[in-house]
């Protein structure tokens, strides 16, 4: 293996080798505690080294690196101190997630790193975010990020290369090509013999590197970091490799051709690096050793230290308390008594607008949204007032755009994705439920997003442009829901959500969007998240619904002359116990009525708490209406079949009867 040093002093190349064998003297020790049953799992990134030190060691201390499964050296080489990655390791309080994540899944603001979450690809969006924030600042930074050759053929990594190359991002994207994920080897994973090949596709510069070279990776790397200082642009570097272990300890190493590993072990990161200082010599045999037993006793000290450290004390406060950044909503009044008629959507669009100008950083993202104004026209006018770096028209890519809000609000940039319709945001879910949902209660980063959702039914769009989907974000713990029915909650509400420094989706019905309007403060104002209204009041019994649902409520209720009181939840995660206690406690006779489906729906919550906690209030049984548990049609007859509006009439009289 040939080394250039090119400007590197003895120094510098002597501080590097000990980077390296930190790392690999590590892992030795590990693979020990292993056997002995003392840690439970261990990714390998032995014969991997030389790109996490390589990489690290070529970054700037305050450049974020988002780090994989075997890139145990960015973290040695950021320095973290040995007892608290030890105590990572084994779930204890001085590790970084509070014994909530395991291994290598974690990040620290203090180092300037994003630990992963097992899916692999979101990682690579949320350096694309990371990155637009440095843009925008005019920082001169770069950020680097890891994938795997297998975890490439994941949709995060296209679409993530797809926007630092549309945006002119500066990511550097480094592919460790160890030839294997898993069992699986490259030609069942890619067809393709290098991915130096797609980086052209993508109009992003490439290059390839001796993996096992560490001066190579970090000449590649330096090089690169260098030129995005004068201009921001990606680069994709492919760094082969090989992974001397197996996938994980016990999942064995049978699958590997005979002479392999033997033919790879030759190219030894660290044995090739460190014959090439002891030839050269830089090093000799003596201060090798010493150095050998001085990184073994710091690694003695760093376990016992965490052995040492008992096992956190379990407080299920803490647990739950934890999953939010800690934030103490007060609402904000309009400064003027000054009101305007608003429809719904000029509500939405007048509380994006403010809080726009409220944040002079935040950022929009989405599909169509800047000068055609999004497909609901929400955002028109915006770009002219805003400029298009902070409206920003966004491939068509739900997973990097959710991932690169969670980079912007890494940088501590406020961002709102507008989802071109609620149905689109599976192909963002993951992030939404792996990333938004769980990165502060993982490791106290918080996630600063809003996503917008025009859902709902009535405009005979059909099974993908109608569906009601709250349902599958009430169920994850870690994001805020809201929902508001009427253009004055609209506009307090999504303020309160972008003040908010947590996860939030934000549901508007689109039929409602131009179908209603009413007099609501000019000025900026919030309305507290958590509380539900009583839109009307009577004491014949409860209806208790949100979104459509309230109008739907209101019209039977009065078309019927039923005497109810019709609860407008507002917000549904965290939804408001007192005022449901409340209003069953006072009419004893409760329906739930909503536009999603019925199974597992909001409803089955509501009743269910509401039978266990009131059911002494209780003088029939909690009764509920939805939508039919099938897909949405698009012929308006059947829609309106699907819908609950006229099941919601017989119900309601059932229940007043019973
Ligand atoms: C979405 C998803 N699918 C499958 C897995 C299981 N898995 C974890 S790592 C891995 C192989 C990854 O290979 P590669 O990206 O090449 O990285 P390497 O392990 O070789 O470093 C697989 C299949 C996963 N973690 N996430």
């Amino acid at each position: 293996m040939k080394f250039d040093r090119k400007k590197l002093t003895n120094q510098q190349l002597l501080s590097f080798y000990k980077n390296l064998l930190l790392p690999r003297l590590i892992e030795e020790k590990m693979l020990i505690l292993l056997r002995q049953g003392k840690i439970s799992k261990w990714f390998s990134g032995m014969g991997q080294e030389a790109i996490s030190v390589g990489s690290a060691l070529a970054m700037d201390k305050d450049e974020y690196i988002l780090p994989m499964h075997r890139n145990l050296g960015i973290f040695t080489t950021r320095e973290i101190p040995l007892h608290r990655l030890f105590a990572q390791f084994q779930g204890k309080a001085s590790g970084f997630t509070q014994g909530r994540d395991r291994s290598f899944h974690f990040g620290s603001k203090e180092h300037h790193l994003v630990g992963m979450i097992s899916h692999l690809g979101p990682q690579l969006g949320i350096a694309d975010g990371i990155a637009l924030a440095h843009k925008l600042r005019k920082n001169k930074k770069s950020t680097l990020v890891f994938s795997g050759d297998g975890g490439a053929s994941e949709g995060d990594f296209h679409e993530a290369l797809n926007v630092a190359s549309v945006w002119q991002l500066p990511v550097i994207f480094v592919v460790e090509n160890n030839c294997w994920g898993l069992s699986t080897p490259s030609n069942q994973q890619f067809n393709f013999d290098s991915f130096t090949q797609k980086g052209p596709g993508y109009g992003i510069k490439t290059k390839q590197v001796d993996g096992n070279n560490l001066l190579e990776v970090y000449h590649a790397i330096s090089e690169a970091s260098k030129s995005m200082k004068k201009k921001n642009e990606p680069i994709l570097i492919e760094c082969m490799t090989f992974r001397m272990r197996g996938h994980e300890e016990a999942s064995g190493t049978k699958y590997y051709p005979k002479g392999l590993q033997d033919e790879w072990s030759k190219k030894d990161p660290v044995d090739n690096f460190e014959r090439y200082l002891i030839d050269e010599k830089i090093l000799d045999k003596k201060t090798q050793e010493d150095l050998v037993v001085s990184i073994k006793a710091s690694i003695e000290e760093g376990l016992k230290l965490a052995n040492e450290e008992g096992l956190i004390e379990v407080s299920t406060d803490k647990e739950v308390s934890d999953l939010f950044s800690p934030f103490d909503q007060k609402s904000i009044a309009p400064k003027s008594d000054k009101k305007s008629d608003k429809r719904f959507i000029d509500a939405i669009s007048d509380g994006l607008r403010q809080s726009m100008e409220k944040y002079p950083e935040m950022v929009l993202m989405g599909q169509d949204i800047g000068k055609y104004g999004g497909v609901f026209k929400i955002t028109e006018g915006f770009v002219d007032q805003f400029g298009e770096e902070r409206v920003r028209n966004t491939p068509l890519c739900e997973s990097a755009i959710v991932g690169s809000a969670l980079g912007l609000s890494i940088q501590g940039i406020k961002s709102m994705v507008e989802m071109q319709f609620a149905d689109f945001v599976t192909c963002g879910f993951n992030q939404i439920i792996n990333n938004l949902a769980k990165i502060h209660w993982r490791w106290g980063q918080n996630a600063d997003v809003v996503v917008r959702m025009p859902t709902g039914a009535g405009v005979a769009a059909g099974p993908f442009h109608s569906q009601s989907n709250e349902a599958w974000f009430f169920h994850t713990p870690g994001l805020k829901i809201v929902y508001p029915s009427n253009p004055y909650d609209a506009k307090g509400l999504l303020n309160a959500a972008i003040e908010d420094p947590n996860p939030y989706l934000f549901f508007e019905h689109k039929a409602l969007y131009r179908a209603i309007s009413e007099e609501i403060p000019e000025d900026y104002y919030t309305i507290e998240v958590g509380k539900a209204k009583l839109v009307k009041e009577g004491s014949n019994l409860s209806v208790i619904t949100y979104g459509m649902g309230v109008h739907w409520a209101k019209d039977i209720v009065s078309e019927l002359g039923i005497e109810a009181d019709i609860l407008d939840l507002r917000t549904l995660l965290p939804w408001d116990k007192d005022a449901v206690a409340k209003t069953v406690k006072k009419t004893n006779k409760v329906i739930v009525l909503h536009e999603d489906c019925l199974t597992g729906g909001i409803g089955a919550e509501l009743a269910a708490w509401i039978s266990e906690h009131h059911f002494q209030d209780l003088d029939a049984p909690v009764m509920r209406e939805a939508s039919l548990d099938t897909p949405i049609p698009f012929a308006p007859h059947l829609e309106q079949n699907f819908l609950p509006k006229e099941r919601f009439k017989t119900k309601i009289k059932a229940l007043l009867e019973y």
